[in-house]
């Protein structure tokens, strides 16, 4: 399944049926009085956070999703038949954007919460609904309510506690699959992961957290180097991140782990000041490949030059990890994000 994360689709209401002017007609009843019906409501345009979906990519061949009219009111007192609704399902975590202003319309981020996005116009009143005393028989009659239509953009964000931050290699998807149950690709090559993976970690009875795995950002990403900087709106709601930093030394041509680390964080503060404030829990990886001495020295390194103290671990021999994990969960725990509910225009 492709990893579509962004659409934008255009969304019209259906419009009300119209109502009906008619009167009654039979043999043995003189002047029968007005009996045409009230239209059909149009149906409505719905969005619904479903579990079931992962990504927008079901949405990406239609732009147009439009719900159906009400029908028009008829002889006899008959209402119109309501137009049906259409329900765009979306996966949870999905924040909806009035396409043309950017305004914030919605923020799906709980399973099976719904929002109307247009409402579907009310049905037109029949010329029954005219009649009165002086009048008893109306030939007025409403045209139906109008269809609203709205273009949005649609942006899946992920739900996760914890992102993982840092270079290609660093050792991200190695550490998800080292303490989650997800299993992505892990490779000795720059860019092996592509799309964003999520990972739960499991405290048993205690409880879980969720660690969101992204691409690996590198220098210029907020200039669109590398895959550049799309995918951090899918750690945008983590409460923290976990920035991983390999201590290995990769040559000349790449720049050294504190270095590396600081790289990162220049090209977050650009993508997002905001985001760049949120708390940090820095890891050296693959400390397997040096000796003790050369990982007290990049601590200290660490210490004096960027002011940060760093955890160490390996993630294949899983030392250290438990430990990280638990100190994550303890953080979590502390300061759980309380995600500011969105006040949101729709009702
Ligand atoms: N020796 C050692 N190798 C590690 C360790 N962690 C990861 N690796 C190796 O480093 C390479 C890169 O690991 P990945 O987990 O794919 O790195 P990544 O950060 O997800 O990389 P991208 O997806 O490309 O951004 C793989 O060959 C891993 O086996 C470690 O603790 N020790
Ligand atoms: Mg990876």
């Amino acid at each position: 399944m492709r990893f579509i994360d962004e659409v934008e689709i255009t969304t019209i209401s259906g419009k009300g049926g119209k109502g009906c002017a008619s009167f009654r007609r039979e043999v043995f009843v003189p002047f029968g009085g007005p009996d045409g019906g009230d239209g059909g409501k149009g149906g409505d345009v719905v969005l619904y956070a479903t579990s079931r979906r992962n990504t927008l990519e079901h949405l990406r061949g239609q732009k147009l999703y439009q719900a159906t009219p009400g029908g028009p009111g008829q002889g006899a007192g008959r209402t119109g038949a309501d137009g049906e609704d259409l329900v765009i399902e979306l996966p949870v975590g999905t924040v909806v954007f009035d396409a043309e202003t950017g305004q914030l319309l919605a923020d799906l981020a709980e399973d099976e919460r719904r929002v109307i996005l247009c409402h579907g116009g009310q049905g037109g009143r029949g010329n029954t609904r005219f009649k009165t005393s002086t009048n008893r028989a109306p030939t007025r009659y409403d045209p139906g309510g109008p269809a609203q239509a709205r273009d949005v953009r649609l942006e899946l964000r992920l739900l996760a506690d914890v992102g993982l931050l840092g270079f290609p290699n660093a050792g991200k998807s190695t550490l998800i699959s080292a303490v989650s149950n997800a299993r992505p690709r892990v490779a000795d090559y720059p860019f092996t992961t592509l799309v964003p993976n999520l990972g739960v970690v499991s405290f048993g009875w205690e409880g879980s957290f969720v660690i969101a795995d992204i691409p690996g950002l590198i220098e210029g990403a907020s200039e669109g180097q590398g895959l550049g900087l799309r995918f951090l709106r899918h750690v945008e709601r983590c409460t923290f991140f976990l920035h991983l930093v390999s201590c290995m030394d990769y040559g000349e041509d790449v720049p050294d782990p504190v270095r590396r680390y600081e790289i990162i964080n220049n090209e977050l503060r650009v993508f997002s000041p905001e985001l760049a404030q949120r708390p940090q829990i820095v890891v050296l990886t693959k400390v397997d490949t040096l000796d003790e001495e050369a990982i007290e020295a990049l601590r200290a390194r660490f210490k004096e030059e960027a002011g940060v103290e760093v955890r160490a671990i390996s993630a294949p021999l899983h030392q250290g990890t438990t430990e990280l994990m638990q100190e994550c969960w303890r953080r979590l725990t502390e300061l759980r994000a309380t995600l500011a509910e969105v006040d949101s225009p729709l009702r």
